[in-house]
């Protein structure tokens, strides 16, 4: 998962003309709803006032560690993510029609923090997709809370537009889906799927041609669907984002899948071990279930 490609210059906002800065609602005239089903992303400028950004600012300098040894994540207090859980609710009945994004839960709250190691090259998030299966009503909502420079150390995406126009094939076989890593060599970008092993497909191009780069101070919102790739812009500054999990636990779920392995599915679990065996407890005896119910089974929630 380290950053370890050289970066080509990112494209902002302004040199792509694609309306990704924080006035891409009034350039565009676009709704959040439409947006995130056409594109798979949209900013919400200032969707924190600074007193909450300065409460997660202070909660992440003396706040705990997720216990998970692919990464270093800061936990959220769960107190204060409740605080903000109103304001995502409208969010979400905002862009629920527009988008046919269905969200029934909001999870709790995780810190990236470059200065803990952060550094992430071209993927499609792994973990969420080993437990959900799908990131069909999925969403991350990703909010810098210690932010030094705008335009630096954000997430650059693929949009899914961009993508859909350049290689329809392959992201029909990638939309909603998930574990997927990408790597530019010799004139190819390799796009890997880390659930079952093996490759999803190339591009004769290099992946980072489609990229955008939502520039975000603190407190404004980049709602990001599943299965948009992503990767850290740069580590040049220290910066904080509170991540926010929601998706809908309705969605069912099966041993076949959670059974499913490869190696880099394997160093996910050996790392994270205590969660994947809680939920390998309750595949045992399901073949398949709710998420709800599976959360319910493995934690008592
Ligand atoms: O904060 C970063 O640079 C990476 C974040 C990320 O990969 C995520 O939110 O899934
Ligand atoms: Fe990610």
């Amino acid at each position: 998962m380290s950053n370890n490609q050289p970066h080509k210059a990112v494209l902002t906002s302004a040199q792509s003309g694609k309306g990704t800065d924080r006035h891409a609602d009034s350039t565009t005239d676009e709704s959040a709803a439409t947006q995130i089903k056409r594109r798979g992303f949209t900013v919400i400028p200032g969707f924190l006032d600074a007193q909450a950004v300065a409460g997660f600012a202070e909660n992440y300098r003396d706040g705990g560690t997720l216990d998970n040894r692919m990464y270093s994540l800061g936990m959220a207090d769960a107190n204060k993510v409740e605080a903000i859980k109103p304001a995502i609710r409208e969010l979400l009945d905002k862009i629920r029609e527009g988008s046919g994004i269905d969200i029934n839960f909001i999870g709790s709250g995780v810190f990236f923090a470059t200065e803990r190691g952060i550094d992430f090259s071209w993927h499609q998030d792994h973990e969420s997709f080993f437990m959900h299966q799908t990131h069909r009503n999925y969403l991350n909502l990703y909010i810098p809370v210690i932010k030094p420079v705008r335009e630096k150390t954000n997430l650059s995406i693929i949009p899914a537009d961009n993508f859909a126009k350049r290689s329809p094939v392959l992201w029909a076989k990638l939309e909603d889906g998930g574990a997927s890593g990408a790597a530019f060599r010799e004139g190819r970008t390799t796009i890997t799927d880390d659930c079952h092993g093996g490759v999803h497909g190339t591009l004769d191009y290099d992946i980072e041609e489609l990229s955008e780069t939502p520039e975000l101070a603190a407190g404004d919102a980049l709602l990001l669907r599943g299965d948009i790739f992503h990767r850290t812009q740069d580590t040049q500054t220290s910066r904080v984002a509170l991540s926010i999990r929601m998706f809908n636990d309705v969605q069912t779920v099966t041993r076949r899948h959670f059974e499913q392995s490869c190696p880099v599915k394997n160093a996910f679990m050996e790392r994270n071990s205590a969660m994947y065996e809680r939920i390998g407890r309750v595949f045992a005896d399901h073949e398949s279930l709710t998420f709800r119910q599976l959360m319910t089974y493995a934690y008592g929630v």
